[in-house]
């Protein structure tokens, strides 16, 4: 089954958004496998945001993402990468539209709240930067039958 990386970033987690934010994964019907508040250490939010490291807001991302606290999340579903990448919506919130998370809460591009995987190979790589293997919980929701065909 398909897994994505989704990251509340400091501003969701200050901003008391995270029941919300987690919330809409939920309701959507996607599965929590993975869940951990943390503090990131600037090794991980290095390799995390390792693809901008010559774009000029890489200092100021990594900055931010090790200043306060975020919580981590692996979600499992059918094609959860990119429905996940549309309920986060585009990266600049004044772009996404409403009825997305960065739609619905944001405001300026360096303060979007959340973090998902782009691609099922980087979720891949994300999901085993971010969590051991004994971290990621196997179980079976008693709902499934009513989310999926
Ligand atoms: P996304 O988070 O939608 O995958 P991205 O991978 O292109 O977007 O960029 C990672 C983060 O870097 C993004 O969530 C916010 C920040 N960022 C991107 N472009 C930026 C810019 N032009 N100015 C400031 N911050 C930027
Ligand atoms: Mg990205």
């Amino acid at each position: 089954m398909e897994r994505t990386f989704i990251a509340i970033k400091p501003d969701g987690v200050q901003r008391k958004l995270v029941a919300e934010i987690i919330g809409r994964f939920e309701q959507k019907g996607f599965k929590l496998v993975g869940l951990k508040l943390m503090k990131v250490s600037k090794e991980l939010a290095e390799q995390h945001y390792g693809v901008h490291k010559e774009r000029p807001f890489f200092p100021g991302l990594v900055e931010f993402i090790i200043s306060s606290p975020v919580v981590a999340i692996v979600l499992e579903g059918d094609g959860v990468v990119a429905a996940g990448r549309k309920i986060i919506g585009a990266t600049n919130p004044l772009n996404s539209e409403p009825g997305t998370i960065r739609g619905d809460y944001g405001a300026s591009i360096g303060r979007n709240l959340i973090h998902g995987s782009d691609a099922i190979e980087t979720a891949q790589s994300e999901i085993a930067m971010w969590f051991k293997e004994e971290e990621l919980v196997t179980w079976e929701p008693t709902m499934t039958k009513w989310i999926y065909e």
